[in-house]
């Protein structure tokens, strides 16, 4: 660890096609194709993964695809999987488990995430504005962990340490209450120090907070954006959308022709400052946080800082494939990029 420090192995070196120099290097530099990093574009670094993917070796190695029973999560799955916990006594109630546990986030490429539920990102918590809410908190980790929701509560169950609870030792557990306001689109992540750490390790996901009187009905699907620091560089080698790369390319998003499409943005990145979100081919209505009932902006491209979040609303009108992927081309190359599969 302290040699990989010292030989600040840099993901710019890497890219740039610096000699391998700590074993997770040789499979992420299998990981790309080699002519998308230096000269190719989003679309190409694509067509190449699916060939790549396809040919079952080659580029990627051994395993073509990253195996969602092994991981004990799929990103497809988690697109529409959203957690309403039980209500009893007129709360609604979750129980959340830290756990540390190796995760594959490309094919080949292991990472020792830490995880809520099990899954990176954790459970799509999902309730309605003005709900009491009680989430059961349990460190099942060997380190010490948090749970601080974004919203508007009471500084005693803000999940930072030294305040209420603080940190929760392993193995022990605490419970946060909090009214559900405002509506709208938040986050939630562990805050134990050092963060960003604490973060990248995966313990973060979504609290969708719907307005008293609901949205339209939609096709709803919730991105969580996020990366990979493999080699403890302080910068990622691997970006996603839900946490595996390129799962929407070696397998489409698929969505109804016509049909209204919720899209529930989180970027969850650490280390880089900005990640972004641009669909090809279309438009969508953006509501930044979704705490408003009006769009902001009617774009193809969003911005969003660390943490920042937005609710996306489309339709599309054509049948056919359409590309997604981060405007940041490097994040897009390294596996943030999808395709939507229209169908009638
Ligand atoms: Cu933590």
């Amino acid at each position: 660890m302290r040699k990989l420090w010292e030989n600040k192995v840099s993901r710019r070196k890497l890219l740039g096609g610096a000699a391998a120099t700590s074993a997770a290097l040789p499979v992420l530099h299998e990981l790309i194709p080699h002519r998308a990093l230096h000269e190719g574009t989003t679309a190409q670094a694509a067509v190449e993964h699916q060939q790549a993917a396809h040919r079952g070796s080659g580029h990627l190695g051994a395993v073509g695809r990253v195996d969602p029973k092994r991981n004990g999560f799929d990103p497809h799955a988690i697109l529409r999987d959203f957690d309403e916990g039980s209500v009893s006594g007129g709360v609604r109630e979750w129980e959340i488990v830290a756990e540390d546990r190796e995760i594959e986030v490309a094919p080949g490429v292991k990472y020792a995430a830490w995880a809520y539920n099990g899954r990176v990102p954790g459970p799509t918590l999902r309730a309605r504005e003005g709900e009491r809410l009680r989430i059961r908190f349990v460190n099942g980790s060997k380190h010490p962990h948090t749970i601080h929701f974004h919203g508007i509560h009471r500084d005693v169950m803000d999940g930072v340490p030294g305040v209420g609870p603080g940190n929760i030792a392993p193995g022990g557990s605490t419970v946060y209450e909090f009214d559900a306001t405002p509506f709208g689109l938040h986050l939630y992540h562990c805050h134990s120090t050092p963060l960003a750490e604490h973060i990248a390790k995966g313990l973060y996901g979504a609290l969708v907070i719907d307005p008293k009187a609901g949205r339209p009905p939609a096709d709803e699907l919730v991105m969580v954006m996020n990366g990979f620091d493999t080699n403890f560089d302080r910068s990622n080698e691997v970006y996603a959308v839900n946490t595996v790369a390129f799962a929407y390319v070696d397998e489409p998003i698929r969505v109804k022709r016509g049909e209204l499409v919720r899209i529930y943005l989180v970027n969850t990145l650490e280390f880089d400052p900005v990640n972004s979100f641009h669909i090809h081919a279309n438009f969508f209505d953006y509501y930044p946080t979704g705490t408003r009932l009006e769009p902001r902006d009617f774009t193809d491209t969003v911005l969003q800082g660390q943490g920042e979040r937005g609710i996306l609303e489309l339709r599309f009108p054509y049948t056919g494939k359409y590309m997604f992927h981060a405007h940041v081309s490097e994040f897009a190359e390294l596996g943030w990029m999808g395709f939507f599969e229209v169908e009638d």
